[in-house]
């Protein structure tokens, strides 16, 4: 048996593409609207060390819609770069006392060199590093741009702090368990001035857009996005308060006001501190001082026992004029809403635990089941109490289910003024300045005189100084503080003695608008050129890991949105669709390190060659699962991708003979695999094409050893139509098949094979009967036979009847024309 050196076909057509690049895409063909165009986006990798299984995986997923769309006539941009800003670089160059870019730029190049032979379809002329000037220049850019529209400002309050990396995180990168979701240390709470992006400006329309994407982007993500934007209706109530001015609360439940016994107020916002008579002063501070050494995961947690303290003070009803005692606690957040509650144990189990603990009255004001032994009720309704009986109000909504309750508070309220409708977001502003070296200096100056000054646009990109090793070393205020001469400036309004800013870009940034920089990556005179950006754009389908299901994509699709208000673009959402890959696992565990379970893709990829491994990922499963290394098989994927190989050898016909006249049971074999490949790709489906080739190259060799021989124009195009087929994942062997079938290179720029729909029609086919689980007989039947002909008929079989062997049928499952499933 003949077999190719996978290894020698890798190195002679790697230069043969490299010549011919065939994967450059031509903005002119779609500036002209002479060609539709496709933009295939997967996430940039962050460079550190060669690349791994996981990222193998991606690239392997990616490359098959990239090239399918090459294939259906489609200009495609796929273009890659890298996200080369940040702690890493940074780490190991204090370990090893050289500069940040030394780490950065060698495992780029390493990571250039391994995409490059893993073939995949990039269009390398758009290359682009985040940490390039030429790159950041723009990122500072656009960070002015988004100052002058207020969307980027400088504020004092407390924020998360990561103790290990010594710098502040923003909301979304401290995960559900109150960890750095970089280095896992716990996050501790700092009062700082930092600067902030204004998500919250965008939050509704981010949030509303999500319906939009739901059904094209994976639902768990859109759901994630969802929560962490966390959109609650609900209305601002405002109470008379002693010695101070009113103060507002937000609730989702108006309805209640009747039940309220109590007001809340978060311990550590401003407004506790005011409303504390000296008398209760002391015992406030102790509890304030023990309460902010907690994060605020502990403090939301139901589980915890509740604690406060009274300030002394006492609230007025709106609705009823009584009186409630004011007290501040840890379960209400000082960011959240207005930092004050009012406290409805009757309806929320919080405040039922605060009044409880505490001997404060519970009032229920919903009605809750006759069987309900709970606590707190949330449920429906009627509303009771409302108002209780003896106390009078303007308002009685007193047998109103929740929702008409709610109305008719808010309009009551809004009536008095003393209340209205509102929507409140969890959502927080992006925090998006670090304590660290390697990232996008902030590009302003704060002079004495002028305050905050903005670097002139003609004086960016602002350099980072050179620094290394151990000037470095993390130390709560940034390393560019010590760079003494770049920090001294002069003041770009009044000539006179003034700094610059020290902190650098969360790289969060640099990512959320590098797509729009793929479009013109090494134009000079703008960020992106918007003429461009109208032609490709948005992108059409964005591959990559779930662990960006809420950071990444939420910051991508707010900076569209301000791209969008600043005039540049025109399109309100980047992905028009995104699908998140599993994990690349080994053994049902994560690969690891410490587990010693780890695959090396180097070490696979010498073994089996690139288009096995990259075949091996995509068969394994659908591209959402993981994919188990323990239970998948590189050596049975160049198996059969020589088996494939050989094919291409076997047929004997001149090139260009038409099929027309070839065999027709192969031919249908052939057509219907072209059709069903190009609704399984549109629908991602990928392993399931790879099945179906499979089949494709089984049905082949059938007629070529005992069918019509190679000689058959039908042989020619079933191998023809592998060869195609394959180009998706296993770009190396088809592209050799293709050689060898006498076509000039390349099989990535061939044509997708043209169905004829007459071969799709089905003379009859294959029902298998099983019984108990086991195949006892095939019947040949109508593709359009109904549910009961399909049963009956199995029942009528021998084979069938024999199996059964006269013991009674106690379910007969039927999927018409396959499958009959008896269970006796
Ligand atoms: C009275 C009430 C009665 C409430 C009831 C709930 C049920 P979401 O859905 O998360 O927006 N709340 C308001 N501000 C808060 C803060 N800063 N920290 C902690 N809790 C706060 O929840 C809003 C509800 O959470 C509000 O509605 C308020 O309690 C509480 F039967 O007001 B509710």
């Amino acid at each position: 048996e003949v077999h190719y050196d996978v290894h020698a076909v890798e190195e002679k057509w790697l230069p043969v593409w490299e010549a011919l690049d065939p994967f450059r895409a031509d903005d002119a063909v779609v500036l002209s609207g002479e060609r539709e165009k496709r933009y295939a986006l997967t996430m940039f990798p962050y460079p550190s060390g060669d690349l791994h299984m996981g990222h193998a995986e991606v690239l392997a997923i990616h490359d098959v819609i990239s090239r399918y769309w090459r294939l259906r006539g489609y200009e495609v941009l796929n273009p890659m770069g890298w996200d080369s800003f940040g702690l890493p670089a940074e780490n190991a160059a204090i370990k090893n006392d050289e500069h940040p870019a030394t780490y950065t730029y060698a495992n780029i190049e390493t990571q250039f060199a391994s995409m490059k032979r893993y073939g995949v379809s990039f269009d390398w002329s758009r290359r682009l590093h985040t940490s390039d000037p030429e790159y950041y220049k723009w990122t500072q850019w656009l960070f002015l741009k988004f100052r002058e529209k207020g969307l980027a400002y400088r504020k004092n309050s407390p924020v998360n702090w990561c103790p290990n990396d010594q710098t502040v995180l923003a909301n979304e990168q401290v995960l559900a368990d109150g960890t750095c979701e970089r280095c896992g240390a716990v996050v501790t709470k700092r009062e700082l001035t930092q600067w902030y992006f204004k998500t919250t400006e965008y939050a509704q329309e981010l949030y509303d857009c999500l319906d939009d994407l739901q059904g094209s982007w994976i639902g768990k993500v859109v759901n994630a996005q969802r929560n962490w934007i966390g959109r609650s209706e609900g209305a601002h109530v405002t109470f008379e308060v002693e010695n101070h001015e009113p103060v507002t609360v937000f609730t989702t439940r108006p309805d209640t006001l009747f039940g309220t016994t109590f007001m809340v107020v978060a311990v550590d916002a401003k407004l506790a501190d005011e409303l504390v008579t000296d008398e209760h002063r002391a015992d406030f501070e102790a509890y304030r001082d023990e309460i902010r050494k907690a994060s605020d995961i502990d403090r939301l947690a139901t589980d915890r026992p509740k604690t406060g303290v009274f300030l002394g003070v006492h609230a007025t009803n709106p609705l009823t004029g009584e009186k409630l005692p004011v007290w501040a606690t840890d379960y209400v957040l000082a960011d959240y809403g207005t930092g004050a509650v009012m406290g409805v144990p009757g309806g929320d189990q919080r405040d039922w635990e605060f009044a409880t603990k505490f001997g404060l009255p519970i009032v229920r004001t919903t009605q809750p089941p006759a069987d309900w032994d709970g606590e707190a009720f949330a449920g429906e309704g009627p509303a009771i109490n409302s108002p209780a009986a003896g106390v009078t109000s303007g308002l009685d909504i007193n047998g109103l289910p929740v929702a008409e309750a709610k109305s008719a508070t808010i309009a009551y309220l809004s009536a008095q003024g003393s209340g209205d409708g509102t929507v409140n977001f969890r959502l927080r502003d992006w925090l998006l300045s670090r304590q660290r070296y390697w990232g996008a200096p902030i590009p302003i100056i704060h002079c004495p005189v002028d305050g905050e000054v903005p670097v002139p646009e003609d004086q960016l990109p602002v350099e980072l100084p050179e620094l290394r090793g151990a000037d470095l070393k993390p130390k709560g205020t940034s390393p560019l503080g010590a760079a003494t001469e770049w920090v001294n400036v002069s003041c770009p309004r009044c000539g006179g003695p003034a700094t610059r800013d020290t902190d650098t870009m969360d790289t969060f940034v640099d990512s959320s608008w590098y797509f729009f920089r793929y479009l013109s990556p090494h134009d000079s005179t703008q960020a992106f050129d918007p003429a461009l950006a109208e032609a490709w754009g948005p992108i059409d389908l964005y591959i990559g890991g779930d662990e960006h299901a809420v950071l990444h994509l939420l910051y991508a699709r707010f900076f569209t949105k301000v791209l969008r208000d600043l005039g540049l673009i025109d399109w309100d959402e980047p992905f028009s669709a995104y699908l998140s890959q599993g994990k690349v696992i080994n053994n049902g565990r994560k690969m690891s390190k410490s587990l010693g379970n780890g695959v090396s893709l180097g070490g696979q990829l010498a073994e089996y060659g690139v288009d096995a491994i990259r075949l091996t990922l995509v068969f394994a499963s659908p591209p959402e699962d993981n994919v188990d290394w323990a239970d998948v098989s590189p050596a049975g994927s160049a198996k059969f991708l020589q088996r494939a190989w050989r094919l291409a050898g076997d047929v004997t016909s001149a090139p260009g003979v038409p099929a027309a006249d070839g065999d027709v049971a192969l031919r249908k074999v052939t057509h219907k695999t072209v059709h069903e490949a190009a609704h399984l790709l549109e629908s991602y489906r990928f392993n399931v094409v790879i099945a179906r080739t499979m089949e494709l190259v089984n049905a082949t060799r059938k007629a070529i050893d005992s069918g019509c021989g190679p000689a058959d124009p039908a042989v020619r195009e079933a191998t023809e139509t592998v060869a195609i087929l394959l180009s998706l994942v296993a770009p190396y062997t088809a592209e050799e098949m293709w050689e060898r079938l006498g076509h000039e290179p390349t099989v990535a720029r061939a044509a997708w094979p043209v169905v004829d729909p007459a071969l799709l029609v089905d003379d009859a086919v294959t029902a298998v009967v099983q019984i108990q689980g086991k195949v006892r007989a095939r019947l040949e039947v109508s593709p359009d036979i109904s549910e009961a002909d399909l049963e009956a008929a199995a029942l009528a079989d021998p084979a069938v009847t024999k199996a059964i062997d006269g013991r009674p049928v106690r379910k007969v499952v039927v999927r018409a024309p396959k499958l009959v499933n008896i269970v006796v």
